[in-house]
């Protein structure tokens, strides 16, 4: 067993993870990644030799560290540790972890709590990124309790709203890598899009689904696993991705009519288990493929009118709202979503 390692337990949004001062994780990947996998458990289908709660959305890790950048509070590193694998990647991003980064950040001393509410600008390495997020610090001291309400999690916490901005072609180079807002794969319509996530946007009833199935029916529904796996492995090298047979992204998302009243309904796998609810980056780029004139989405979203567009994307449990700010020329320019995060555990963990 490794010595003890100074961690933060935290839920940030509908994800979990072990949040790390950069300063005590080993400075070295492979011995960090190392570390990593067996304080989570991995690999092994249920992480029982570690932290990890057997699914992706439990065996995350945010790496925390003070910014040299101007204007930049602090800089924030994901970092995705496979549950029945042995790999830790940094290919992604993660909106939902990134919930939990400012209050942690705050509650460690690299940002000075202000009376009331405290802004926190993070730089996202993954992607080169920043996101401003706002935490609730009554009497300049951190607090979780609030009224706030995300779908996917119950109860209520301190909201945390995040604003995100210029997310285009984060990890793609281009929010359309292709350049296309339409491309067919195996004889599937879809968008490949990327506004903060890596997404393959299609059609629910192209894949032989309604879109309003439960994750764990289509997790059982091996040919829809096998043809979306297929379109995934040809969609990375056209998304800037390379080879992401060991990559968890392009995220795969099935869109459907909104049944709700939200402005579109959507099934997710990320890539190979099914979203309980929907990534917070992987939103913003689905409801960006919404606003595509012509794409898959378009055809079935009820996405509103004017500059300011209050998207709420339906998932399994509920729905997220993005709030998007177009430009002149119907761009999204920036993006907006509210989440809850909360302290589980201060302490030391053990590999
Ligand atoms: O898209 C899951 C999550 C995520 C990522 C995933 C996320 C995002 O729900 O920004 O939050 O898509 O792997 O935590």
């Amino acid at each position: 067993m490794s010595e003890g390692v100074r961690c933060m337990w935290m839920r940030g949004g509908t994800s979990k993870g072990g949040y790390f001062l950069r300063d005590d994780l080993p400075v070295e990947a492979s011995a960090r990644d190392a570390f990593l996998l067996g304080a989570m458990g991995s690999p092994d289908p249920r992480q029982i030799d570690g932290m990890g709660g057997a699914d992706p959305l439990t065996s995350k890790v945010a790496v925390v560290s003070k910014s040299d950048r101007p204007g930049v509070d602090v800089d924030y590193l994901f970092l995705q540790v496979f549950v029945d694998q042995p790999i830790v990647t940094d290919a992604q991003n993660c909106g939902n972890i990134l919930a939990g980064v400012a209050p942690f950040a705050i509650e460690r001393g690299l940002v000075a709590a202000q009376d009331g509410e405290t802004p926190v600008t993070i730089y996202m390495e993954n992607t080169g990124q920043v996101a401003v997020a706002r935490v609730h610090t009554p009497g300049g001291a951190v607090s979780y309790q609030g009224e706030a309400r995300i779908d996917g999690v119950p109860g209520a916490s301190a909201p945390v709203p995040i604003e995100f901005k210029d997310t285009s072609g984060s990890s793609c180079g281009a929010l359309l890598p292709t350049g296309n807002v339409v491309d067919v794969i195996d004889g599937v319509k879809l968008t490949m899009i990327d506004n903060g996530m890596p997404c393959v946007v299609m059609q629910a009833a192209d894949m032989g689904i309604t879109g309003t199935e439960a994750p764990e029916e289509l997790e059982a529904n091996e040919a829809l696993r096998g043809k979306l796996e297929a379109i995934r492995l040809q969609c990375g090298p056209l998304m800037n991705l390379g080879d992401v047979s060991e990559k968890s992204v392009p995220k795969m998302t099935m869109v459907s009519a909104p049944r709700n009243g939200g402005a579109i309904a959507t099934r997710t796998f990320i890539p190979h288990r099914c979203h309980k609810t929907i990534g917070v980056l992987g939103a913003v780029s689905v409801a960006t493929a919404c606003l595509l004139d012509g794409s898959p989405a378009a055809e079935l979203a009820k996405t509103g009118e004017g500059a300011e567009r209050s998207l709420s994307v339906e998932h399994p449990t509920g729905e997220m709202t993005v709030v998007a700010q177009l430009n002149d020329t119907g761009a999204v320019a920036s993006a907006a979503i509210l989440r809850t995060a909360r302290k589980l555990m201060d302490g030391e963990v053990f590999a």
